[in-house]
């Protein structure tokens, strides 16, 4: 090789992490430990990656802080003290704050950049990546961490330029917040996401109307103030509470259940249903019965449960039973934890409109039409979803081996191998790619890490230049990716839009795109994978002149 093809093919980076979220920061810093000279880039102005994005009223954690945080470091465990049980959002950018400037993550991070491709060069074995700046950056190694839920979905609602009023969107809440005071508004949308913003709006509003299509179970968290003798025991435990929750099938560190549902006297049934209930959020559904996402009587049991609550703390009894969930089962859709949820159908300032029987037909210029009702607003909210798991994936260009795009391997549904590499796309890696556990982030985020670290290093450390899932690795994960789901009732009640499915998006294929198999075998199957000298990928040297694969691969 000249000199000065060696000029051309050399890379300018180790490694570019995209997004600057729980994912980037950690593997930012995995990066440093391994002398990788790497670089982020950050679409925002600041880190946080979800919790930089989403500033709606309302907007806080669903898991409780000890086990929802960064474990990378005993000197962040050690040094942060959170004030809630669940903290806010504002809390979670101060904790995002504190995490970068206590490890100077900030110099390795361009913000206000957003990668638009990335393209594989088969000749040097790099990635091109380009910014929206024009930027072109050569890197051996690409690693995004761009969030499940970060690409915002708006639907095609005809009108919308038509709104004479202001219009927001729950994840992309302006920094300086939007004054909703004395305003009539209304709000589309009741998931985790509407179902935290609609009590604080109710209480700024002169009158919030709920548009909505599919009511959901929701479960009080329970929040409140971390007392201190709690907070220096959980700091003392934190690695054994860390471990139990990568031993638990979402990642969180709770206790087993009661058995199955049917396993006990109506009487103990409900005796442990109050007890999850005054728990909170998750504990309901985890620390209640152990089959309520596999037995329909057992889930039809707590969703009967969940609804008697919403009986007993809604007064208007119709408002009550339009707010009840019925034929999809509890879990069904991800499970939004609930502030005074229900709470807020009581005051008189609030409207709910059931467009499952009258949809929104259309943004008029002074309102929102359902069915044949106009509703009139000066302000409209979209708490509607995301292009879930492969939207921001798909977004950014992506072309892999011969200039594949992404999105096109992935039109009839993502396939990857652990939701961490795809065929055809080497060395690049996804933090909480499409086919990985859906379960608690923060914990599925820095197994991921730790692997993508790993294999990194022994790439290094060998020599080799590109790893890759092979086709046989990719068929085999994307196959048990849906049979694992078979046997739960997690997509069941397809009438539901979930994004578990990508059924909340027109157009999208419907193929379950997150690992249900259990948070707790993926990160053992992982572990086995690197063990066994990275089964099912194909580590390649070019200076040998030879593919090197794993034997294991072969
Ligand atoms: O989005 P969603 P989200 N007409 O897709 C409705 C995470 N999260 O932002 O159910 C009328 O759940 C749609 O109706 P339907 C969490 O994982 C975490 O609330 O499709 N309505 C639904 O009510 C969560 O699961 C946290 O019938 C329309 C809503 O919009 C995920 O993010 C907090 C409509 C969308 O609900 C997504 O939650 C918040 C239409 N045309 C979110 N289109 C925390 O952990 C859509 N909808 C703190």
């Amino acid at each position: 090789m000249s000199v000065s093809q060696q000029q051309v093919t050399e890379p300018d980076l180790d490694l570019v992490i995209i997004g600057a979220g729980f994912a980037g920061l950690a593997m930012l810093n995995r990066a440093r430990e391994l002398g990788l000279r790497s670089r982020v880039y950050e679409a925002g102005d600041g880190v946080g990656g979800t919790w930089y994005w989403n500033r709606y009223p309302g907007a806080r954690t669903d898991s409780e802080c000890y086990y929802y945080c960064f474990s990378f470091s005993e000197e962040i465990v050690r040094e942060w003290t959170w004030s809630e049980r669940y903290p806010g959002q504002p809390e979670m950018l101060r904790y995002f704050d504190f995490v970068a400037d206590r490890f100077d993550l900030r110099r390795d991070i361009r913000f206000g950049t957003r990668i638009i491709s990335a393209a594989f060069d088969e000749a040097s074995g790099n990635w091109e990546v380009v910014t929206d700046g024009g930027e072109r950056v050569r890197t051996s190694y690409v690693v995004t961490g761009l969030g499940l839920l970060s690409a915002p979905h708006l639907p095609d609602f005809p009108g919308l330029e038509s709104f004479e009023g202001d219009w927001y969107m729950t994840s992309r809440w302006p920094q300086d917040g939007a004054d909703l005071v004395g305003k009539r508004v209304g709000i589309i949308g009741t998931g985790a996401t509407g179902v935290q913003a609609i009590p604080l709006i109710a209480q700024e509003a002169a009158h919030l109307t709920v548009f909505q299509r599919t009511p959901n179970y929701v479960v009080p968290a329970q929040n409140r103030p971390m007392e201190p003798d709690e907070i220096v025991e959980l700091k003392a435990k934190h690695y054994e509470i860390l471990q139990k929750a990568r031993d638990h099938s979402f990642a969180m560190p709770f206790n087993p259940g009661h058995g199955p549902a049917s396993g006990v006297s109506p009487e103990e049934r409900q005796r442990i249903y109050e007890e999850g209930w005054a728990s909170g959020g998750f504990r309901f559904l985890f620390e209640t019965f152990d089959d309520l996402l596999v037995d329909s009587e057992s889930n039809e049991s707590a969703a009967e449960f969940i609804r008697s609550k919403i009986r007993e703390t809604v007064h208007d009894p119709e408002i009550a039973d339009l707010l009840s969930p019925r034929g999809y089962p509890y879990g069904g859709k991800r499970p939004p934890a609930g502030h005074d949820y229900y709470e807020a159908y009581n005051r008189e300032n609030i409207t709910l409109v059931d467009v499952s029987s009258a949809p929104i037909q259309e943004i008029t210029p002074g309102g929102i039409r359902a069915g044949d009702t106009e509703y009139e607003f000066d302000v409209i909210v979209f708490a509607t979803g995301f292009d879930a798991v492969t939207g921001a994936l798909t977004g950014i260009d992506i072309r892999g081996r011969d200039g594949f795009e992404l999105k096109r391997k992935w039109e009839d549904g993502p396939r990857t191998y652990l939701g961490l590499t795809a065929h055809g796309f080497p060395n690049l890696f996804t933090i909480s790619g499409p086919g990985s556990p859906f379960a608690n982030l923060p914990v599925c985020i820095e197994k991921n890490v730790e692997w993508i670290g790993n294999a990194i290093d022994h790439a290094r450390r060998e020599g080799i230049d590109t790893i890759e899932a092979t086709r046989e690795a990719e068929d085999d994960w994307v196959a048990q990716v849906q049979d694992v789901v078979s046997g739960t009732l997690l997509t069941q009640g397809e009438a539901v839009h979930s994004w578990f499915t990508g059924a909340n998006i027109p157009g999208k294929a419907h193929v379950v795109n997150v690992w249900f198999g259990g948070a707790n075998n993926y990160f053992a199957i992982c572990d086995g994978v690197a063990e066994k000298g990275y089964e099912g990928l194909a580590l390649s040297s070019r200076d040998r002149g030879q593919e090197a694969e794993s034997a294991a691969a072969s």
